[in-house]
């Protein structure tokens, strides 16, 4: 079904003839003709086929001729001449607030900007005031609006976003005339970062739900609003767009608005081949437009004979299909969760005691916690001696008898430079649990950087690898490694791969964990490495990578009984 490739087409086209300045019905008429396509429940080629497209509300003579040429020869003559005279990438100066079509096409006239790099430079040479038309008043304008642009398009970690959405639900909630909220989007997803928060409401008073919502404390700026649909910046530069529907289309409105738009195209195709429409405020029989279901999304789904299907598994990565066959995973939960086998402690450079990393992880039900401070060759983390680590050993025992509960002697090795680690294999072998993991000279090639960690798994003393590859999310990238060798080397010698549940670390990443599951039957470990008790709770974002990683609770370590997990970790030692 091409609807979705010619609505962007005549969406292009449109945005192009207003830069060019042409006449506004012209400009509109294609937007209009790209909205009715984009809600389509007919796959255009049909229509074509049949000669119907005039029929399409919206669609001329002229802007079929366009359709038909793009559906016979798969590119648009139209669209490559607009762009012989101005430059598509226009389309995205156009959005800096204070450009305007107008502005845009000045600029590039006179001074030969077509992209916001471009734009940038000409702004720090002060180039615009000269302009006819422009004068230091609007070139500080675009400034500004350059800035604005760049902090909103930013996107946002999960961890920062979470918390933000829950605190709005919460404030939106108290309000009577609000039946029901929920945040949709690639946060219900969870995603690891989140472009903008798109928020739901039930109510039958659209206009009483847009005041609460603009009042929400946190705006810093209201960009939209209107009689169903609002939009604001946070204070921490996060777009937040809120929709409101009556109680009846909740459920699949919160199906359309929680994507994603490949898993939603693939889900209207089956409706139609079912004699159904899907949108956001219902599922409908084309026959005589009567609405079977809209009120829950476990309705919607079962419209289209599927079992529901969980948020994090709606990527179009063959969830559909395998809902289709029954067959879909039953990923693991929060619950599952028995113990966390990475947390530092004042030891090394964690700031909680023992004690209470482990009154801590009692008091979340955990059944187990694993005490796995720096060694000493990361002296900046005040790594452990041996000797240190040895005494260590006795408190720990101590504090897991007088708490009567299992805590684990472990220790985070670093993996050095040329693959080895701080003691030998028969030093390590002596502790219950290694974790190790990359913590310096993180610049080497990607040869090197995987023949160290290979090297380092190979001595078969590693329980689990530590944050794999190194990324901090949208501050550093992983560092130059070939994970596909980690994975056969950690499956070798029976290492589990860690899940690191830091929102700004989520390493391995959810496509390397199904990799590392369905490929190598790897098992993985979900942990925190927390340096405070606090951070205990961030296992929940490392849960939500598992799922999103197609994850049940077999396939992680630390959803083990205390026995079983005894089993794995001396096993390996064989
Ligand atoms: P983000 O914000 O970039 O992290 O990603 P999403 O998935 O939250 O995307 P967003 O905010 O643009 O839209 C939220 C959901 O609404 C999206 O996942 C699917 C649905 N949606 C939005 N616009 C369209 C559209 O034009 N067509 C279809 N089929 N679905 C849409
Ligand atoms: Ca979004
Ligand atoms: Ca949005």
């Amino acid at each position: 079904m091409k609807n979705q490739e010619v609505a962007d087409l005549l969406n292009k086209i449109s945005a192009l003839l207003e830069l060019k300045g042409e006449n506004r019905f012209k400009v509109i008429a294609y937007a209009e003709a790209a909205r009715r396509i984009e809600n389509l429940s007919t796959p255009i080629e049909n229509l074509y086929r049949e000669g119907k497209l005039n029929q399409i509300p919206g669609v001329g003579q002229s802007i079929a001729e366009k359709i038909k040429d793009f559906l016979e020869t798969g590119k648009s003559a139209y669209l490559e001449e607009l762009t012989r005279e101005v430059p598509e990438e226009l389309i995205e100066l156009e959005k800096v607030p204070g450009v305007g079509p107008k502005v845009a096409l000045l600029l590039f006239k006179e001074l030969g900007i077509k992209n916001l790099g471009d734009l940038e430079k000409a702004l720090s040479s002060n180039l615009l005031r000269n302009l006819p038309r422009l004068g230091p008043k609007s070139e500080e304008n675009i400034k500004r609006g350059l800035e604005t642009l760049k902090r909103r398009s930013a996107r946002i970690p999960l961890g920062h976003a979470l918390p933000l959405a829950e605190e709005l639900v919460q404030f939106l909630k108290q309000f009577p005339f609000v039946k029901q909220v929920e945040a949709c989007g690639s946060l219900r997803r969870m995603k690891e970062t989140i472009g903008d928060l798109d928020i739901l409401v039930a109510s039958r008073e659209e206009e009483k739900t847009m005041k609460a919502f603009t009042g929400w404390p946190e705006v810093q700026e209201v960009l939209a609003v209107g009689p169903t649909k609002s939009s604001v910046l946070t204070k921490s530069a996060l777009q937040v767009d809120l929709r409101v529907v009556r109680p009846d289309s909740f459920g699949s409105a919160l199906q359309y608005f929680t994507g994603s738009q490949a898993h939603n195209i693939k889900l209207r195709e089956i409706a139609i081949k079912k004699g159904l429409k899907l949108n956001e405020y219902g599922v409908f029989r084309v026959e005589d437009d009567k609405k079977i279901a809209g009120e829950t999304e476990e309705e919607v789904y079962s419209a289209l004979d599927l079992p529901w299907i969980p948020p994090e598994l709606r990527e179009d990565q063959g969830e559909i299909e395998r809902a289709k066959a029954g067959d879909l995973p039953a990923l693991v939960e929060l619950k599952d969760i028995k113990g966390d086998l990475h947390v530092h402690s004042d030891w090394s450079d964690g700031t909680s005691t023992i004690e209470e990393m482990v009154k801590q992880a009692k008091a979340m039900g955990y059944e187990y916690l694993a005490i796995c401070d720096h060694a000493q060759s990361l002296g900046v983390a005040g790594g452990l001696t041996w000797e240190k680590f040895k005494e260590q050993g006795k408190i720990i025992q101590e504090i897991s008898q007088r708490e009567d509960f299992h805590v684990l002697w472990g220790l985070e090795a670093n993996i050095l430079a040329e693959g080895d680690l701080d003691f030998p294999e028969e030093t390590l072998k002596k502790f219950q649990i290694v974790v190790a993991g990359v913590h310096s000279a993180f610049r080497q090639s990607k040869e090197k950087m995987t023949e160290r960690i290979v090297k380092a798994i190979q001595k078969g003393v590693i329980h689990i690898l530590s944050h794999p590859t190194g990324r901090l999310i949208e501050k550093r990238d992983p560092y130059e490694v070939d994970v596909e060798s980690i994975l056969k080397a950690a499956q070798k010698n029976r290492t589990s791969m860690e899940i690191n549940s830091s929102p700004e670390r989520l390493d391995l990443r959810d496509l390397d964990c199904r990799k590392a599951k369905e490929e190598y039957g790897i098992k993985m470990a979900i942990n925190t490495d927390a340096h405070s008790r606090e951070n205990l709770s961030l296992i929940k974002f490392g849960v939500a990578v598992a799922r999103r990683g197609w994850l049940e609770k077999k396939d992680v370590l630390n959803t083990y009984s205390w026995d079983d997990l005894q089993g794995w970790l001396k096993k390996e030692r064989d």
